[in-house]
C-alpha cells in the first residue's frame, strides 16, 4: 500500500513555527482538511445486489461491494485506516466495526452517537485499527418488523487486523462466513438447547414461568429462514475447499446470522481452537464440533489427516440440507460428499481458559437480570434489562463507569433463549460460566444459556458512550440493549 503524505496535528505541531497558525484554525475545519488531503485506503459501497446461493436460489438483498460475504478487509494494527463509505440505498445506514476499540463517532452505533450515512450519501471515516485478530464489519440499524433491514440483509464482511506475529503454525487460512437468507416470521421456533454446557438455575426458571403466566397467549414472533449458506453458497454449490493430506488449514469462522446459533463439524476431523473472537485463548484445545452464537468468531486449525470427500456442515440436519455446509475435498478423491454426525458434545468456553487462574478483583459488580414479556409489543416479545426495555428517547438503561475501573457484569437469564451478549468498543474477560470459574478467555460476544448465568469483566479504557446488547437482531430491536457512560 502506498504511504500517503500525512500531515496530522502532532507532526505539524512538531514544526514549532507552524504551531500558532494551526492553533488559529477551528478543530473541525482542521480535521476536515486533513482527511480531504488524504486518499482513502478503501471504498465500501452499500447497495442492493444479487447473491447466487445456487442456480435455483438467487436472492436480492443489500450488500457490501456487490457481493456476499463482503470482501475480507485486511488492516494493520496501529496503522491509521481511512475509508469512504457510500450508501447507494434509499435508507440511512450504519457500518459497525465489530470487536475494535475505536471512538464512538466511528464505531457505528447511533445509540453511541455515530452519525448515519445518509441515503445516496458518503461518509469518510478514519480510525486506528486495534486489537489485532479476526474482527468483522456489519450494519447496525434497527430492523424491527422489517426483514429487509439490519443484519437480515447481506451487509457483513470479515475484517482481519494483521498482528505482529501469527498465533500458530499453519499452511494456509480459509475464511468461512455462515449466513441464512429469506427470513420470515412465525410464532414458535426453538433454540438448540443441547448446545451449551451448564444447567438451568431453578430461581431463574421460576421468574420466567411467572412472567409466562402473566403474558400468556400466542407466542411472540420468531424469525425462521428458507436458505442457508457458507460463503454465500448453499452446500454442494460453489467451489469445494481442496486440501492435501498432512496440510494444516487455519479456518476463520464467522457467524454472520441475524440471530441464529450455528454449529459446524467436519466428519473424522477435530478443530484445534486457537482463538475466540479473534483473541488467542490460554488453552488451545481439540473439539469435534464448534458452536457460534450470532457475531461470534472462532479460529481453529484442522489437520487434514482423514482423506475423502466430506461435508463440513451444521449439526442441524434440516439446516444443513437447506445449504448450511461446504464440501472439503482431498486431492485425488472424488464422489458424493460424506456426512457423519460427531459424538454429542456441549460447547464450554471454560475449556479454553485457565481454570487455575484468579481474575483481578473488580472495582464494582453490576448485576443484570434479563426477562421476556411474551408478545407484549405488537406481537413481538419485549426484552427487559433490569426491568427496562432500552429506549432512544430516555437513553435508559444507562450504567456509569469510571475510566480505568474494572467492572464485573453478572448476567442472569430468566428466559429460555440463548442470548449472544455483545459489548461495543471493549473486549471482556470471562470469569464464570454457569458454575465454572475461568480466566484468560477474551471475547466481545458470549452466549448466555437459557436460565443460566455468566460473568465477565471489562476495563473501562476507551472513553465514550458504549453500547451493550444482545446480538440477536430481534432481541436488540425490542429492548435488549443498554449503554455505558463514562463519568
Ligand atoms: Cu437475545
Amino acid at each position: 500500500m502506498k504511504q500517503a503524505v500525512k500531515l496530522d496535528r502532532r507532526s505539524l505541531l512538531a514544526y514549532t513555527g507552524l504551531a500558532p497558525l494551526i492553533g488559529a484554525m477551528p478543530l473541525a475545519a482542521r480535521a476536515a482538511e486533513e482527511t480531504a488531503a488524504e486518499k482513502a485506503d478503501y471504498t465500501l459501497r452499500i447497495a442492493t445486489g444479487l447473491v447466487e446461493l445456487s442456480p435455483e436460489h438467487i436472492v436480492s438483498t443489500t450488500l457490501y461491494n456487490g457481493q456476499f460475504p463482503g470482501p475480507v478487509i485486511r488492516l494493520q494494527e496501529g496503522k491509521r485506516f481511512v475509508i469512504d463509505v457510500h450508501n447507494d440505498t434509499d435508507v440511512p445506514e450504519l457500518v459497525h466495526w465489530h470487536g475494535q476499540m475505536i471512538p464512538s463517532d466511528v464505531d457505528g452505533a447511533s445509540e453511541e452517537g455515530t452519525p448515519f450515512i445518509a441515503p445516496h450519501g458518503m461518509r469518510r471515516i478514519a480510525f486506528v485499527p486495534k486489537p489485532a485478530g479476526f474482527r468483522f464489519v456489519h450494519t447496525h440499524v434497527v430492523a424491527g418488523s422489517d426483514l429487509n433491514r439490519g443484519t437480515y440483509t447481506g451487509q457483513a464482511a470479515p475484517v482481519y487486523i494483521e498482528p505482529a506475529n501469527n498465533p500458530g503454525a499453519y499452511d494456509r487460512e480459509v475464511f468461512l462466513v455462515l449466513k441464512e437468507f429469506e427470513p420470515s416470521f412465525s410464532q414458535g421456533g426453538d433454540m438448540p438447547q443441547e448446545a451449551l454446557a451448564g444447567a438451568p438455575i431453578a430461581e431463574l426458571q421460576q421468574i420466567g414461568k411467572k412472567l409466562d403466566q402473566q403474558f400468556k397467549g400466542p407466542k411472540g414472533y420468531e424469525v425462521g429462514y428458507e436458505l442457508f449458506s457458507i460463503n454465500g453458497k448453499q452446500l454442494g454449490h460453489g467451489e469445494p475447499i481442496r486440501v492435501k493430506p498432512g496440510e494444516r488449514v487455519l479456518f476463520h469462522i464467522l457467524n454472520a446470522s441475524a440471530g441464529e446459533i450455528r454449529s459446524l463439524a467436519l466428519p473424522g476431523h477435530q478443530f484445534h481452537v486457537i482463538a475466540l473472537d479473534g483473541n488467542p485463548v490460554p488453552t488451545p484445545a481439540d473439539v469435534p464440533a464448534l458452536w457460534l452464537g450470532t457475531a461470534e468468531r472462532i479460529s481453529a486449525i484442522v489437520g487434514m489427516n482423514h482423506p475423502g470427500v466430506w461435508v463440513m456442515g451444521d449439526l442441524a440436519d434440516d439446516d444443513r440440507k437447506h445449504g448450511m455446509g461446504i464440501v472439503v475435498e482431498y486431492a485425488g478423491h472424488s464422489g458424493k460428499p460424506q456426512w457423519a454426525k460427531p459424538t454429542s458434545f456441549r460447547w464450554d468456553y471454560t475449556q479454553f481458559g485457565n481454570a487455575a487462574g484468579q481474575p483481578a478483583a473488580p472495582d464494582e459488580t453490576i448485576e443484570i437480570t434479563v426477562v421476556k414479556h411474551n408478545a407484549e409489543d405488537h406481537g413481538f416479545n419485549r426484552w427487559l434489562v433490569n426491568g427496562e426495555a432500552f429506549s432512544m428517547q430516555t437513553m435508559k438503561p444507562t450504567y456509569t463507569v469510571r475510566q480505568g475501573g474494572r467492572y464485573r457484569l453478572k448476567f442472569r437469564n430468566a428466559s429460555d433463549d440463548i442470548h449472544p451478549l455483545h459489548l461495543h468498543r471493549h473486549s471482556f474477560e470471562l470469569v464464570r460460566v454457569g458454575d465454572k470459574a475461568t480466566v484468560g478467555v477474551i471475547k466481545d460476544v458470549v452466549m448466555l444459556g437459557g436460565f443460566q448465568e455468566v460473568e465477565f469483566d471489562f476495563v473501562a479504557d476507551n472513553p465514550g458512550l458504549t453500547l451493550f446488547h444482545c446480538h440477536q437482531q430481534l432481541h436488540m430491536d425490542y429492548g435488549f440493549m443498554a449503554l455505558f457512560r463514562y463519568a
